[in-house]
């Protein structure tokens, strides 16, 4: 197993769009072991592939209080979406920052686990909002993009002095 490195905003690498997976082999299911590892030592309680620059549809998940509900979501789509709810997110790509920002409140998801096998099922509340969050990733999408331009700016602010900072000292 591997921890994996984790892009920082403002890394435009973070910007890509991922690609579907088309080959479920022993290599997928290595990458897919080295995210849950990368994520539970973060920690957090999710991990898109784009993270870890890796540029294919692929996130891996756990918003369980113990940490043992691990959930692998290959190519997912969001198959039906109501409601409205607005939650504090964070992201491990943009460390040290929480806002709200509004998201659908139940959905559908379909999608493929390690092995290609199709999987849907509905989630709401923290579930739902972390799916959403690492299916943003997937299109180059992050969180700070729903905030205001000046937020987001002095959030790339700070990001960007405090990596200068790590590699001077
Ligand atoms: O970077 C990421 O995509 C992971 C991110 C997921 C997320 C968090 C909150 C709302 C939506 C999506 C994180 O895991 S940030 C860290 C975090 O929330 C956390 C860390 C330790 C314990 C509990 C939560
Ligand atoms: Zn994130």
């Amino acid at each position: 197993m591997a921890l994996l490195n984790i892009l920082h905003f403002p890394d435009p690498k973070l910007r890509t769009v991922a690609k579907p997976v088309t080959v479920f082999d022993p290599d997928l299911r290595q990458l897919v072991r080295d995210m849950f590892e990368t994520m539970y030592e973060a920690p957090g309680i999710g991990l898109a592939a784009t993270q870890v620059d890796r540029h294919i549809r692929l996130l891996v998940m756990d918003v369980s209080d113990q940490g043992n509900n691990p959930r692998c979501l290959i190519n997912p789509e969001i198959i039906e979406a109501d409601g409205e709810e607005e939650m504090d997110e964070g992201c491990l790509s943009v460390p040290g920052f929480y806002e709200k920002v509004r998201r659908a409140e139940h959905i559908r998801v379909r999608a493929k686990d390690d092995k290609g096998e199709t999987i849907e099922f509905e989630a709401e509340g923290l579930e739902a909002v972390c799916i959403q969050h690492e299916m943003d990733h997937l299109d180059g999408k992050l969180f700070v993009d729903y905030l205001s331009t000046l937020k987001r700016n002095r959030i790339r602010s700070k990001l960007v002095k405090q990596k200068k900072q790590k590699a001077s000292s």
